[in-house]
């Protein structure tokens, strides 16, 4: 579905009023608030292709209608999410549920509604019809090299599909490794996998990426093979310079300190990007800043302490990316409220004072250090990340108006009501 012409006008119209109240006492608070909106403005965050419909649990699935039921679907899906924020500029696919069809047709599709190709991400973790080998036991680390090599050689037709859509990185997330002591020899499995990444990093165009993710358990429950950010480490380091570590949110054990890993791998030069989610237990895949959005500040404290010093470009410099599933919301909502968090989280972390910061640090200030940090984390940075919204062309609430004017509705009028959309 598209937005009719001066819908969004229309809805900003009627906001604008208080809004500028919320603004305008928030500009004169934060002397560096114009920065922090050009900042923002400039902030993409890529929607994968397979949140865009109903997830499940491997109890039970309760799709909504109005699923997108191909790719050309997904592009409008996004599409209409960007128009809404003006912040969600980029898909992700995953192959093989989004084969494009004809190329060309589905670039102009994305380029009309002015999104780009992210992140490709491979498929070795189910076993399709057409396959002649299964990946019960694994892909990349299988025992067996003809799996291997099928494995092998799906992630280089991704990397294909990608070259032709104009994407720049793989990521390969793996579900291998074992369920029982005994099942499987760490090192062989670590060598297999290794000898098997490199054959695909080796058909990586020269400018192309290749992002390693890791996960600490699921669907293996004993092992897994690229199981936390040091396995994955060693694997990106061992690949070589187009190889980078990815960081997804929910892939750790409980209470991991997540910004302390990400503020290693930057140091490193290896932190590739984000899946950004967020969780209680595990890969709970939950909106974003739902869960714990103190941890998401923190995260986003680390990234601008460490690109600012080695002056990288923030918008150009990682994957940014939202991985995520939805039981209960609206695919399309709860999206919406990800990428707000997001926007929210890096908006606040601008806001730290970081020469104050520094100082506290050095003269071991613990108190103040924390109250540097949280002064900016209570902060209420809403209006200017509406402002920065408003100004690329965006509602200032963009959820308010997709329940406005009935976004769902009119997808289950067009879809139907039973749709279920290709993904987990
Ligand atoms: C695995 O849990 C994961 O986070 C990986 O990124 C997959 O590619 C994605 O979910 C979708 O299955
Ligand atoms: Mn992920
Ligand atoms: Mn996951």
């Amino acid at each position: 579905m598209k937005l009719r012409e001066n819908e969004i006008n229309d809805h900003n119209n009627l906001l604008k009023g208080s809004h500028k109240v919320r603004f305008d006492f928030l500009s004169k608070l934060i002397p560096e608030s114009e920065s922090i909106i050009s900042k923002l403005i400039n902030f993409q965050i890529a929607i994968p292709s397979w949140a865009l419909g109903s997830g499940g649990t491997r109890f039970g699935r309760f799709p909504g209608g109005g699923e997108p039921r191909n790719l050309e679907e997904k592009i409008e899906d996004v599409g209409l999410l960007h128009k809404l924020n003006c912040s969600s500029g980029a898909i992700s696919l995953h192959i093989p549920w989004d084969v494009p069809k004809d190329y060309r047709a589905i670039k102009n599709l994305a380029a009309e509604y002015g999104l780009r190709f992210d992140a490709m991400n491979s498929n070795t973790f189910q076993d399709q019809e057409e396959q002649v080998e299964s990946y019960k036991f694994g892909s990349l680390q299988h025992v067996n090299k003809a799996v291997r090599k099928q494995a092998i050689e799906h992630n280089i037709e991704v990397i294909k599909h990608g070259i032709e859509l104009g994407s720049k990185s793989l990521t390969v997330w793996l579900a291998d490794g074992s369920c029982f002591p005994g099942q499987l020899n760490f090192r062989k499995a670590f060598q297999n996998t290794l000898e098997s990444l490199r054959e695909i990093y080796a058909a990586l165009p020269d400018d192309w990426k290749m992002f390693v993710e890791y996960k600490a358990y699921e669907p293996n429950f004993y092992s897994t093979t690229v199981g936390d950010w040091g396995q994955s480490l060693l694997f990106t380091s061992k690949l070589g310079p187009k190889a980078y570590t990815l960081v997804d949110l929910g892939h750790h054990l409980p209470n991991a300190n997540i910004e302390q890993i990400v503020s290693l791998l930057l140091m490193e030069g290896k932190l590739g990007g984000f899946h950004f989610n967020d969780s209680k237990y595990g890969d709970d895949d939950l909106t974003t800043g739902s869960i714990k959005p103190y941890q998401l500040f923190l995260i986003f404290n680390e990234l601008i302490d460490g690109m600012d010093e080695r002056n990288m470009n923030h918008a150009s410099g990682l994957g940014w990316m939202i991985d995520a599933s939805h039981n209960l919301k609206d695919p399309l909502e709860d999206i919406l409220q990800s990428v707000e968090a997001i926007m929210i989280a890096y908006a606040q972390a601008l806001l730290i004072d970081r020469a104050a910061l520094k100082e506290a640090q050095l003269s071991n200030d613990v108190t103040s250090a924390q109250e540097i940090l949280q002064n900016a984390f209570r902060t209420d940075v809403r209006a200017l990340v509406a402002e920065a919204r408003f100004r690329s062309g965006g509602a200032l609430s963009p959820l308010k108006l997709f329940r406005e004017i009935g976004v769902r509705n009119q997808l289950i009028k067009e879809r139907g009501s039973k749709t279920i959309a290709t993904g987990l």
